[in-house]
């Protein structure tokens, strides 16, 4: 058989269980194999199942029974044969194969791919390709394709633009110092913290902006919960408020659930998770002081400590704890101040915590241009680097708002990860490029 044609006729091994199939064609990986003499086993795995191959001495073309027993686990092979009842065979079907083609070889494998292995972390990220064969690590990018999915689904049903904003900016978005520097011809350029400028220039023109976009931090430090790669869900909403959005936020992430819960019992079975639509808490930054206090908890004064977030989950379980009224110091320039007022303490910015953790920011941005200068005076930053970001609030700016999940971590603690590396397919951390 030509080798062009090999899948033509490919079969799923779903529909080998489902359907009334006599003679298949198979394709897939080898997931095990087990020898009992005269009779020889391979498990065939594809994306949907995995079926039984039965071999039998007596009745198997004696080439094929032989390779059988020695295909390498992973292999790619492709098999046809007949389906048969079998009371033995998970699923209750087997295939006695009548022919069989080794379309790649597996070499020795550096990892334990079962479903059950072992391996530590980094030892499976060094070995990613082969770590994503395994079934609990499907499940986690499968729940993680519904998050983004139904973030986009809830967003464009109430009229929002899916946008894409650059990764090259020749200044910070976020200020700051945690900027990765590139060559860019001639001229230094960095890589985008976050979309926030472009998000706000769009609101500006269409009103209803979301994006789904990588960002770059030079966070220095390796912690569970920090990525230097990671991936931004944002929304900016023209003619809105903080209250607005934080009301999208809560409504979003129980969508986002509940769509989890639908569509993926499977995959939560297999990671062993089960979770609930959350509540929402709203307090201010001070009765959050107040509560911490009370429980002698340090927070700073311009931002909680991760001691704190751990506290409210503790404090209103399972629930989405918004802080607003954020004191305006410890936010971006781009934050409003309280009221419009530009000698207020307090900002128009919040945090969203959920399970212990930050899973959000964001707030009520400026769109008064003196008011912009002012505060990144105040931030010591350079007006003539935002020059274009402040000029487009000069012609007919409206108020808007908007905020930030980001996906590994909101994957992450949804799916009581212990580490948001898990939560990523190729990560990038101080000590990790490659693969
Ligand atoms: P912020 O910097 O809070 O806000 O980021 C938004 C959300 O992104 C996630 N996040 C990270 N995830 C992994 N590793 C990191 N190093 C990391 N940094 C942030 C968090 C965080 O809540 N422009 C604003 C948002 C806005 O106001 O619209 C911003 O980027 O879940």
């Amino acid at each position: 058989m030509e080798k062009e044609n090999l899948f033509k006729n490919r079969t799923l091994i779903k529909d080998v269980f489902s359907k009334k199939i006599k003679t298949v064609e198979l394709s897939g990986w080898v997931h095990n194999t087990r020898d009992l003499s005269k009779v020889k086993f391979l498990l065939l795995r594809d994306r949907t199942g995995i079926i039984q191959i039965t071999g039998v001495k007596s009745k198997t073309p004696k080439e094929i029974f032989q390779d059988l027993e020695k295909i390498p686990r992973e292999s790619v092979i492709y098999i046809k044969g007949e389906v048969v009842d079998s009371k033995q065979a998970i699923g209750g079907k087997e295939i006695l194969p009548s022919e069989l083609i080794i379309i790649n070889k597996a070499e020795t494998l550096p990892i334990d791919v079962t479903d059950f292995s072992k391996t530590e972390l980094p030892k499976r990220l060094d070995n990613r390709f082969l770590d994503t064969r395994r079934k609990p690590i499907q499940a986690i990018f499968k729940i993680q394709s519904t998050i983004s999915m139904s973030f986009r689904e809830y967003f464009v049903n109430k009229g929002f633009i899916e946008i894409q904003t650059p990764s090259i900016i020749s200044s910070s978005s976020e200020g700051g110092t945690e900027l990765f520097e590139a060559k860019y011809f001639e001229k230094k350029v960095y890589l985008a913290q976050s979309p926030q400028l472009y998000k706000q220039m769009l609101a500006g023109a269409i009103e209803k902006v979301m994006t789904i976009c990588p960002v770059w931090r030079a966070e220095k430090h390796n912690t569970i919960r920090h990525l230097n790669e990671s991936r931004q869900m944002d929304i900016e909403m023209a003619f809105a408020d903080s209250k607005i959005v934080m009301k999208e936020l809560e409504e979003v992430v129980k969508y986002i659930i509940k769509k989890i819960i639908e569509k993926n019992p499977k995959e939560l079975e297999i990671l062993k998770v089960n979770p609930k639509i959350p509540k929402t808490k709203y307090l201010t930054f001070k009765e959050v002081a107040t509560l911490m206090k009370q429980h002698k908890i340090n927070i700073d004064k311009d931002d909680l400590t991760g001691e704190a977030e751990r506290k409210l989950e503790e404090l209103f379980p399972n629930s989405i704890v918004f802080v607003y009224d954020w004191p305006l110091e410890g936010k971006p320039f781009y934050i409003m101040p309280k009221d419009q007022d530009k000698n207020a303490k307090l900002s128009e910015g919040f945090d969203a915590i959920y399970k212990g953790m930050e899973i959000s920011s964001g707030g009520q941005r400026i769109h008064i241009p003196e008011l912009l200068e002012t505060r990144i005076k105040a931030k010591k930053l350079k007006i003539k680097d935002f020059k274009s970001y402040i000029d487009s609030f000069r012609f007919g700016s409206p108020p808007h708002a908007g905020w930030s999940i980001g996906l590994e971590r909101l994957t992450m603690l949804i799916l009581n990860l212990p580490n948001i590396r898990e939560a990523v397919l190729f990560p990038r951390d101080r000590d990790r490029l490659t693969p």
